[in-house]
């Protein structure tokens, strides 16, 4: 379903077994060479999302290639399963398109939210390229907020998302205010391996080279 121009809602795209691939690849990730971390902002918060990168690694607001926040280990490369399955995500919500095959996401952030974790509403400004943010979901279904690209408040769009889904942001909705208000423990299905909380993967293009 379009949710707002640019911005679409497909429901149980991943297969379990596409999801199961999914949550090794990110538990493989979380071992090592950076682990999962609980970012700190500028102003001293702490994010109750945990979170490990793939290809560039992500601190609020810049790219890197060493976790400098964490460990200053350089990040697991980005791997071309996953560009791949980014490519087919485009597809999947718009079709055959002159820039799916030029789609080079090269940036993973996997996001881990237990049961009181939450994202609050924000811009995703770090990157400098308009390609779509591909988003897909594992686990426990949240709420996911969908704003507008002039105020973190109302008019927003509220979505649950499920194990499975995809969402993809291009267009004019690339750079809307969004957040996770709410996550319901409990709904996830074990056959993910995933046995509690909710994984969100974003494929991403960077802009940055190097
Ligand atoms: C819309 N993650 O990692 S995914 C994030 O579920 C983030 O973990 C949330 O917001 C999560 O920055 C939401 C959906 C999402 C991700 C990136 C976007 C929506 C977006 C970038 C631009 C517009
Ligand atoms: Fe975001």
């Amino acid at each position: 379903a379009l949710i707002a121009p640019g911005a679409m809602h497909l429901p149980g795209w991943l297969s379990v077994e596409q999801q199961r691939k999914l949550v090794n690849a990110c538990r493989a990730w979380a071992r090592g060479p950076v682990p999962l971390r609980h970012t700190t902002l500028p102003g001293g918060g702490v994010m109750s999302v945990r979170t490990v990168c793939v290809g560039w690694h992500w601190l609020p607001y810049r790219y890197s290639r060493t976790a400098d926040d964490v460990n200053g280990a350089r990040v697991a490369e980005f791997p071309d399963w996953l560009t791949e399955l980014g490519r087919a995500a485009l597809v999947a919500a718009f079709g055959e398109r002159s820039d799916t095959t030029g789609y080079r996401p090269d940036t993973a952030l996997v996001n881990f939210y237990d049961g009181d974790a939450r994202m609050g509403m924000h811009q995703d400004k770090e990157e400098r390229s308009g390609a779509p943010v591909v988003s897909l979901s594992i686990g426990d279904s949240c709420v996911f907020r969908f704003g507008n690209t002039q105020t973190r408040g109302r008019p927003y769009t509220d979505v649950v998302l499920e194990s499975g889904d995809l969402f993809v942001f291009g267009g004019p909705s690339r750079f809307a205010f969004h957040g996770v208000p709410k996550v319901h423990p409990g709904t996830g299905d074990p056959a993910t391996g995933l046995s509690g909380g909710r994984l969100n993967i974003t494929l991403r293009e960077t802009g940055l080279s190097g």
